[in-house]
């Protein structure tokens, strides 16, 4: 047998669980072991841990793919590390939060409900992605003609979707006389919690009014944000984990070392005490997720589809260019900023420039394609919203039309080289279909894109100005560049 982490082969520069994981209760049910939860809610837990020595333990599961890393897990006795990276700083942290983790191809679909309606769990926590939720990015309401609504609202206790399996274990919960809990939200969506709550509530109601009104009154749906940077693991990042573990940790991720929780104070049942470990619970969350999904997802996007044109892969490459860290500071300061209504003494400046900074650090790999995935669920919250804004106070919104021109350009599927360029979204063949429809790189194009509703909803494609400042900024990426486009 090869040994894993549980072996007692790890360096000893590597941090341990400094408290009694055999005490552990599985009391919170984690839809989504991706990159992210491993190194921002399972530290948090781990680290309130060894200052309560309370019991909140954690069972990971993933609904789709990641049944290989689930049964990792396993072998290794649900221990992982998180690889935390700054300018020039590494610290491996050991996790051991996790008590159990399971997956539909290895427990069966019944096996994950039963363990979700199990007595003592008490918080469903989730980070499924933003196309995860099932709903309209435009609206936040649920998406009824989803495949995977469609197949669950036809087979309710054989759900595919994450919203499916929280309704079906409310369901058993309901039934069966059991407390209800909290669905915490840890995904980068405007208003997180409430749209978790919009779309839970309205597939229930499709499926049975007496258990959406249960819901309603009892469980509560806290909005959250969420923020550190996490890139998706690479060969590079699991080979320096070997080294620096000792020995390879399939679930290993590394990350920057920024980590921030804001959390609503609306839990259903008990909580753990997060705060001990950085958290913040406060009762209004979401000027924060405003302030972070516009300043640092706003221009995370905007680096990533006119940084990926430029020809820069990462992150960090981009922010070596004065033109590209002068735009994505500008587009925070001038057009972000203005747009929040954030607690007085918020130090807005202050914030962009550490995420200048943080988006400097050179050992995270931070790919611009990661970023630029699914462009479709991310652009109402990170882009569209301000546009809004500026639109009803007559103020400047070019370097935001220029990250939407950007976008087009970027799922025309082909860079400025003429190659093709693999883009990933839910909506990825009605680009197509416009791209075939009108001709490769036509400036029509905008104008078709902007009448997809879904992201830009009903109001704004009508409005002209709006209209001609994308495609101004769409023709200037075709005729100069990305790396020439007025703003950068
Ligand atoms: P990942 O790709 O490593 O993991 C995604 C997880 O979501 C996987 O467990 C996958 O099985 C699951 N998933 C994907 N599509 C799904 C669907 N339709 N239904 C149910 N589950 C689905 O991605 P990562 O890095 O963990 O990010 C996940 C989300 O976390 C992001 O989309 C974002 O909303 C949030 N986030 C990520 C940060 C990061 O820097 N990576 C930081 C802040 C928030
Ligand atoms: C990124 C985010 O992948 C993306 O779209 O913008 O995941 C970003 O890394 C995090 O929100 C940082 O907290």
């Amino acid at each position: 047998m090869t040994n894993t982490i549980a072996d007692p082969v790890v360096n000893p520069g590597v941090r341990r669980p400094a408290y009694d994981r055999a005490g552990l209760k599985t009391r919170i049910v984690h839809i989504g072991f991706g990159a992210f939860h491993r190194a921002h809610q399972a530290v948090f837990t781990d680290e309130m841990l060894a200052k309560t020595g309370g019991d909140w333990g954690i069972c990971e599961m993933s609904l789709f793919s990641g049944d290989a890393v689930i049964s990792s897990l396993r072998r290794q006795d649900h221990l992982f590390t998180v690889t935390e990276k700054g300018a020039d700083t590494t610290e491996v942290k050991m996790i051991g939060a996790v008590t159990e983790a399971m997956h539909p191809l290895l427990d069966g679909i019944d096996g994950l409900l039963e363990k979700m309606a199990e007595e003592q769990v008490e918080i469903f926590s989730l980070t499924v992605t933003e196309k995860g939720y099932c709903a309209n990015p435009a609206n936040g309401r649920l998406d009824k003609s989803h495949t995977l609504i469609q197949h669950d609202l036809l087979n309710p206790a054989q759900p595919k979707s994450a919203i499916g399996y929280i309704v079906e274990a409310l369901r058993r919960r309901f039934e069966r006389g059991l407390a209800p809990v909290t669905v915490l939200s840890c995904d980068n969506i405007q208003q997180n919690g409430h749209v978790a709550r919009a779309v839970v509530l309205e597939y229930a109601g499709l499926l049975d009014e007496r258990l959406a009104a249960w819901i309603e009154q009892n469980v509560t749906f806290p909005c959250t944000m969420v923020d550190r940077i996490v890139p998706a693991v690479t060969e590079e990042t699991q080979n320096e984990i070997t080294e620096l573990v000792g020995v390879p940790d399939p679930c290993g991720v590394a990350c920057e070392p920024f980590c921030q929780w804001i959390i609503e104070d609306n839990f259903a049942n008990g909580r753990p005490e997060w705060d001990l470990a950085g958290a913040q619970f406060v009762a209004n969350v979401v000027p924060y997720e405003e302030m972070k999904l516009r300043m640092l997802n706003g221009s995370h996007s905007f680096l990533a589809y006119l940084g990926y044109l430029g020809g820069y892969a990462h992150i960090s490459d981009t922010m070596l260019s004065d033109d590209y860290r002068r735009a994505a500071f500008n587009l925070m300061m001038k057009e972000q900023a203005p747009t929040l209504d954030m607690p007085k003494g918020t130090d807005v400046e202050g914030y962009a420039r550490q995420l200048i900074e943080r988006f400097s650090n050179p050992s995270l790999q931070h790919r611009t394609w990661q970023i630029a995935m699914d462009g479709s669920q991310k652009l109402p919250q990170r882009m569209v919203d301000a546009i809004k804004h500026h639109i009803a106070q007559g103020t400047d919104y070019s370097h935001l039309a220029l990250g939407v021109a950007g976008w087009m350009r970027y799922v025309s599927g082909q860079d400025e080289s003429g190659r093709e360029i693999d883009v990933r979204d839910p909506m990825v063949s009605a680009f197509k279909d416009i791209y075939e429809r009108v001709g490769v790189l036509h400036p029509d194009v905008v104008r078709e894109l902007l009448s997809l509703d879904a992201i830009f909803g009903t109001s704004l494609p009508a409005n002209k100005e709006f209209e001609n400042a994308v495609r101004e900024a769409y023709l200037q990426l075709l005729e100069c560049g990305a790396r020439s486009a007025w703003h950068l």
